[in-house]
């Protein structure tokens, strides 16, 4: 692992790290453990949206610990803190390509990060050697088919796009046919977070999901939920409703890098049960990166010694 890796969760993580699990660190200093210290980590934790269920249980598991190993300096706690966080991420399962094209939606509410993150895993795959094509199937406003075009000519990758106002599902079949027709590798499907129209979100993903099967059986082979780190609890109700409408396959947070709400990925994990596969770590082509949860974790506990 190069140490640009380790830089860019490092400084990505900064928010949540100096913020929400700062006071973390502060408290487990070389005290004895009390039942003050097992109230106060329960707040910490909770309040750096873990989910009160997930908090519960990591105090539980310590709590285990501390008997098991008869530990009794509050210091002494953070290694088991550490292990019981990362035991609660799922190591991501690597990526399955097929046959091209390989079609993925690309779905959450407006503004989580969807068309920025169309750009950004097209500039990842691209690098793996794989041709690209992006279908706008945001047709909500103009301004967003002209935002998918943008990237489209800076990285070069092809876009199909209807009319503002369009129909999302006829874009998405002329783009699944186009993709056919090219052999391209993957299709990247961006859709809309709100409609003009007061039809149902979910109903209209739910079509665009079909008629992507229409187009090519199979089809789509991955739905990728992007969810916008610096939201809090209430992203994971919404989460569950495009989980239960569209068959998401896996979690992308972005905006991590502004967000001091980065506990949110063990609720996530915890109420959806889905692999977070990447991650946002600021808003150019190359600033994603495959969710490594032991980056994550090292990288939201102090280490001991280091500076704020
Ligand atoms: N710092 C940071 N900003 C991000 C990240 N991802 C997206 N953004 C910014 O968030 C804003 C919204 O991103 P979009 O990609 O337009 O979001 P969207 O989901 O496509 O929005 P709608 O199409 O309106 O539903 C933009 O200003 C992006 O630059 C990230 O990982 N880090
Ligand atoms: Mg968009």
């Amino acid at each position: 692992m190069s140490d640009n890796f380790f830089a860019k969760w490092k400084q990505g993580l900064a928010r949540t790290r100096k913020t929400a699990f700062g006071r973390i660190a502060t408290l487990l200093g070389a005290t004895e453990i009390t039942e003050e210290t097992w109230d106060e980590l329960e707040a910490l934790l909770i309040q750096a949206d873990l989910g009160v269920e997930t908090a519960l249980e990591v105090i539980e598991s310590l709590k285990a610990v501390v008997e098991r190993e008869a530990l009794v300096r509050s210091d002494e706690l953070e290694d088991a803190l550490r292990a019981e966080l990362r035991a609660r991420l799922q190591t991501p399962p690597a990526i399955t390509w097929g046959a091209p094209p390989n079609v993925v939606l690309l779905v959450g509410v407006n503004g989580s990060g969807k068309t920025t993150t169309a750009a950004k895993l097209a500039w990842r795959y691209q690098r793996e050697g794989k041709s690209i094509m992006f279908a706008a199937a945001d047709t909500f406003r103009a301004a967003a088919i002209d935002q998918l075009k943008t990237w489209g000519e800076r990285l070069g990758v092809p876009v199909i796009a209807g009319q503002p106002g369009g129909d999302p599902g006829a874009v998405t079949f002329d783009a699944v046919q186009a993709a056919r027709a090219r052999r391209t590798d993957i299709l990247f499907v961006d859709t809309a977070g709100r409609l003009h129209t007061r039809f149902n979100l979910m109903e209209e993903l739910k079509k665009v999901r079909r008629v992507a099967g229409k187009a090519l059986p199979g089809a789509p082979h991955h739905v990728w939920l992007v969810m916008d780190a610096t939201t809090g609890q209430n992203a994971l109700q919404q989460a569950k409703a495009f989980k239960q409408a569209v068959g998401v396959t896996g979690v992308i947070l972005a905006k991590l890098d502004s967000s001091a709400r980065g506990g949110m990925a063990f609720a996530i994990q915890h109420e959806l049960g889905l692999p977070i596969l990447f991650a946002g770590l600021g808003e150019k082509p190359e600033d994603l990166e495959p969710f490594d949860p032991d980056a994550f974790v090292g990288n939201i506990l102090q280490t001991p010694g280091e500076s704020k």
